[in-house]
């Protein structure tokens, strides 16, 4: 039994998904929303800092989501998504870094929660940290730019983990227009952008009704 517990708006979540559809592995999902204050204790009791997505098969339960990318993809029949070259497989771990280390937080917490999630809630925008995420933003997608454009990943080559990692950042980050208008700018990775969008595996993640 392969289960993936997570929640609607999970970016996160929705990495491992991607992962589990393109290599085909059938799986249950189980939702548990760790923005609760405490977070569920079901969702404490698989991993215990109460985040997002945690990944059980036949008792082996793994959080972390490049864990959980690198374990799907070794362990199920597929596509291989790490690609065999060096140095195209060095990117791949970078652009994965620089994903979560860079990019997650002003791209996704900041702009997107900020002009999306918020309004969609019914909430104000908080101004400063709109703007906050808006300026890290730059240099993230410079750097990323640099990587699409020099062709070993996020250029169109086969699917790889980074990919995967990286593309339900930028669609929350674009689905805001001044998120959109600073992705055009940087038209290697748009270029990018754009083929993901297409995947089916995308259009199968957005976000469900309650
Ligand atoms: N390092 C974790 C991060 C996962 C993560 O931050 N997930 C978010 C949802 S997208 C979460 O659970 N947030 C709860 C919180 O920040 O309290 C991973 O790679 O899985």
């Amino acid at each position: 039994m392969i289960r993936l517990t997570g929640y609607r708006y999970s970016i996160y979540t929705r990495i491992a998904r991607l992962a589990l559809i393109e290599k085909g592995v059938a799986h249950e999902l189980a939702e548990a929303d760790p923005f609760a204050d405490p977070p569920p204790a079901d969702l404490l009791a698989l991993n215990p800092f109460g985040r997002v997505p945690v990944l059980e098969h036949d008792g082996f339960v793994l959080y972390e989501t490049a864990a959980i990318l690198r374990y799907v993809d070794a362990g199920f029949p597929g596509p291989a998504l790490v690609p065999v070259d060096p140095r195209a497989a060095a990117r791949m771990t970078q652009v994965i870094g620089i994903a979560d280390a860079h990019a997650y937080w002003p791209l996704v917490r900041q702009v997107y929660a900020q002009l999306v999630f918020r309004p969609f809630e019914g909430l104000e925008p908080d101004a400063a940290e709109v703007a906050a995420g808006l300026a890290a933003a730059g240099p993230v997608l410079d750097a990323l730019e640099a990587i699409a454009a020099e062709g070993l990943q996020l250029a169109g080559g086969p699917l790889s983990l980074a990919d995967l990692h990286l593309a339900p950042m930028i669609a929350a980050f674009a689905s805001a227009p001044e998120g959109a208008a600073l992705l055009a700018a940087r038209p290697a990775l748009a270029r990018w952008w754009h083929m993901m969008a297409r995947r089916g595996s995308m259009a199968a993640t957005t976000r469900t009704g309650r």
